[in-house]
């Protein structure tokens, strides 16, 4: 049985990986770090089910920035493949937390990356890099419908796209030097309904859920230009797996050759809520409208301005198709699908969970 090691599994990536892994058979060893809330909602169905048929689903307490607990872990799991997740993944948020999200996303790898060579296991455990289309960042004007592939130029846009690059390079730094395994994984946007709400998309579909509901009012975004290629997670992690069991290390681009902007995003997230909207005004003044009520739904607020910004990339995966024999399986319109029906039915689910609640206290009431 394989041993692999995920950095951190509470989040999207991990969860759809970790599913992925146990179905292969692998013991998987999971880091969580230590929060005031039991924030394992993403994979509490792997953890009820964790003994079944003798899956091996294990958890470890540590934390990206705690050297000694993950030098005794390295020693103590020997893992056969490490999958390197964990990061301060928000780009807005890295402007405001720059020196955290260096330490957390460039050192963290490095430091991972010498515990493998500590514990003698550079030469048996393969590493994986969580690498981003944030390294390219720059769109190049002379070309603006240019396809980008693992050979770019690199120009990133923000302390994120910067931690990740150093991140990248000393990954593959250390695969030159001391002939480890170590790829790098340049991926694009992906979603779904188990990403976090500060990520455009899962703002919009939970938004969406919430005014269908009568739960919200308005949805409030910036940049409805950016162009990005979203994509479903759980494509990628298949890639992702793909990618360690190759003969030779190698750095690939999973993209999905197609992109939408955000205002596509958010006209197809409302027709999947069988609400029609219909734009006025452009630039920050844009506003969209319920053509039935003609209340004004959608607005943009510039508070979510970033101090530089990624408006538009656009990817050719041809290496991983060809090398990889990877093809993504979901539309984007797919995706959205699922998004807003799972929120929608998460929604439902609490409103009727808080009237059953409420019809029982009323009863202690009379
Ligand atoms: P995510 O949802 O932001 O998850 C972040 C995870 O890292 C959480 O589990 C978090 O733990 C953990 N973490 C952060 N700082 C930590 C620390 N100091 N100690 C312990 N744990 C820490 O990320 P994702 O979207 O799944 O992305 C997975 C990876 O792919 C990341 O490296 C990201 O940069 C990269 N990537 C993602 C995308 C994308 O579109 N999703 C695209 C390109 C690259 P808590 O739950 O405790 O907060
Ligand atoms: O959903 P976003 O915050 O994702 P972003 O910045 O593209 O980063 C994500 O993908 C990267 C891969 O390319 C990852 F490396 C990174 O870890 C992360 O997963 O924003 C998407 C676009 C941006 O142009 C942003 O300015 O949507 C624009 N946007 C417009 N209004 C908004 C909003 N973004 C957010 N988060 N919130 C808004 O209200």
């Amino acid at each position: 049985m394989k041993k692999a090691l995920i950095t951190w599994v509470t989040w999207q990536d991990w969860s759809y990986l970790a599913e992925l892994l146990l179905e292969k058979w692998y013991e998987v060893h999971w880091l969580k770090r230590r929060v005031s809330i039991f924030n394992t909602d993403r994979i509490d169905h792997l953890l009820q089910d964790r003994h079944e048929k003798d899956r091996k689903f294990i958890l470890h307490y540590g934390d990206m920035t705690d050297s000694l607990n993950i030098t005794t872990l390295i020693n103590d799991i020997k893992p056969d493949e490490i999958y390197n997740l964990a990061a301060q993944s928000h780009v807005h948020i890295s402007f405001l937390m720059p020196e955290y999200t260096w330490n957390n996303d460039w050192l963290w790898t490095l430091r991972i990356l010498e515990w493998v060579r500590n514990a003698w296991l550079e030469k048996t455990c393969k590493f994986y890099q969580a690498s981003t289309s944030e390294l390219f960042g720059w769109m190049d004007y002379n070309r603006p419908e240019a396809w980008y592939n693992e050979n770019s130029p690199m120009h990133p846009r923000s302390p994120y796209g910067c931690a990740k690059i150093y991140a990248m390079w000393i990954a593959r730094n250390y695969k030159e030097s001391y002939w480890m395994f170590c790829s790098n994984w340049i991926l694009f946007n992906h979603e779904s309904p188990r990403r976090w709400e500060n990520f455009v998309t899962r703002k919009i579909t939970m938004a969406v859920a919430r005014i269908k509901l009568w739960l919200q009012e308005k949805l409030y975004l910036w940049n409805l230009d950016a162009k990005r290629d979203w994509w479903h997670a759980k494509d990628y992690v298949e890639a992702m797996w793909l990618m360690l069991q190759q003969d030779k290390p190698d750095d690939f681009v999973i993209a999905t050759w197609v992109s939408n902007t955000v205002r596509d995003f958010v006209n197809r997230s409302f027709e999947e809520a069988w609400i029609k909207l219909e734009r006025k005004w452009t630039g920050i003044d844009e506003k969209w409208y319920d053509i039935e009520t003609w209340k004004c739904l959608v607005e943009v607020d510039p508070q979510y301005f970033r101090p530089a910004e990624v408006n538009y990339l656009l990817w050719d995966a041809t290496k991983a198709k060809t090398v990889l024999w990877w093809q993504p399986k979901y539309t984007v319109r797919e995706l959205c699908k699922e998004m807003v029906k799972s929120d929608l039915e998460n929604f439902k689910k609490d409103e009727i969970l808080k009237q059953h609640w409420y019809e029982i206290l009323t009863q202690y009431e009379d």
